[in-house]
């Protein structure tokens, strides 16, 4: 089922080009009786039958020993939290993944216990199995693989990452049954179309998923230090958030003027200031998050100020503290990527989280 599906499309011509692979074990293979089987009658009685611990552990080992490490085992499963774009994105970052499968009931708890690292489901309704689970997540991760979606498309900057849904998509004509496109997007001005996206974007989610909005939050990022800093923060609000909002706090004109963010509101502040001196001072929260990101270079990472003066120091001004990031202002494309969904996890997901430890 899993080799017929992958076979297709985007992933099937990913295969063919040797940018990912899928390998499948079949469970059955490591039955430990004659008659091939691999389940068996559940202790405490109740209908149905379960998978025994033996096979799945073989079939496991066999498939860990074809990967270079120590990778995660996701165990697709009703019983788990849903899957969502966070989590597509940290199992992603992996090199290999290997995706456990159950049948029947469900597998023997001891064995899921030794070998899962990661419990996964795709929805709150009832499969038969777990392979629709396991392509749907081999699908999700795919887009994030260089060359996957083709060359120039690539899954990054998506509103999903901001827990708000698409914006409307309009293409020629420019008036069909009597619609016409929405003026501002014929305007040209750039400005103007990603409000409007933004305000369609937030819109949509009030209509159609209320639940996300109330885990949406707007970025504003403030950097104040060397250029580069600039440079690092720009890629890093990039992985963060489709529709953050981007301040030059090295300008003495937006230093002067008073900005206080809501509650919906998360600061990352980015800067190479570690001692934590020429701080924005009007720059205001209330019950709002911030997340502090040192911007250093490789050789000076030690911070002159504690985690601790740090926190208060936000909370006086209305913050609450969502981690200090110590990061390489040069830093490549795959860490700005580790640090945005790092950051995404502990503060844009969990906006009231604290300080869940130093990077
Ligand atoms: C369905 C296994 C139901 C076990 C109470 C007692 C993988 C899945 C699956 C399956 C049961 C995913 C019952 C969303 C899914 C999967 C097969 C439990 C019924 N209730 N994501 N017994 N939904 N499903 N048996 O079903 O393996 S990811």
């Amino acid at each position: 089922m899993i080799q017929d599906a992958v076979q297709n499309s985007v992933i099937g011509r990913a295969i063919r080009n040797g940018i990912i692979s899928v390998d499948t074990v079949c469970i059955r293979d490591y039955s430990v009786n004659k008659h091939g089987r691999v389940d068996d009658y559940p202790y405490g009685g109740g209908a149905g039958m379960v998978m025994e611990a033996e096979p799945v552990y073989q079939a496991v080992q066999h498939a860990v020993k074809q990967t270079a490490g120590h990778p995660r085992v996701i165990y697709l499963t009703p019983q788990a939290e849903v899957l969502d774009q966070t989590k597509v994105e940290s199992l992603a970052l992996e090199e290999d993944l290997i995706l456990l499968c159950g049948h029947y009931e469900g597998i023997d708890e001891r064995v899921l216990q030794e070998v899962v690292t990661d419990y996964v489901s795709i929805g709150d309704y009832v499969l038969t199995g777990g392979e629709l689970g396991a392509l749907v997540l081999i699908d999700a991760v795919s887009r994030f693989v260089p060359g996957v979606l083709g060359n120039d498309t690539s899954a990054d900057f998506e509103s999903m990452q901001d827990n708000l849904l698409e914006y409307p998509h309009y293409t020629r004509p420019e008036v069909w049954h009597e619609k016409a496109v929405p003026p501002v997007l014929l305007s040209g001005d750039h400005k103007k179309v990603e409000e409007w996206r933004y305000q369609e974007a937030v819109r949509r989610t009030e209509e159609r998923r209320p639940d996300l909005l109330l885990k949406a939050r707007r970025i504003v990022c403030a950097w104040y230090g060397a250029e580069e800093v600039g440079v690092f923060a720009e890629a890093l609000l990039s992985r963060v958030s489709r529709y953050g909002e981007l301040l030059n706090y090295n300008r003495n004109a937006l230093r002067k003027k008073r900005r206080e963010l809501s509650d919906r509101d998360l600061l990352l502040l980015v800067t190479d200031d570690a001692a934590g001196e020429s701080v924005p001072e009007k720059l205001l929260g209330s019950h709002s998050s911030v997340a502090v990101v040192i911007a250093g270079s490789a050789d000076c990472q030690d911070s002159e100020t504690t985690t601790e003066q740090m926190t208060a120091y936000w909370e006086k001004k209305g913050f609450s503290a969502a981690g200090i990031y110590h990061a390489d202002v040069n830093a490549d494309a795959i860490k700005i990527t580790e640090l945005a969904l790092e950051i995404r996890m502990n503060a844009v997901k969990q906006p009231s989280g604290g300080f869940p430890g130093e990077t």
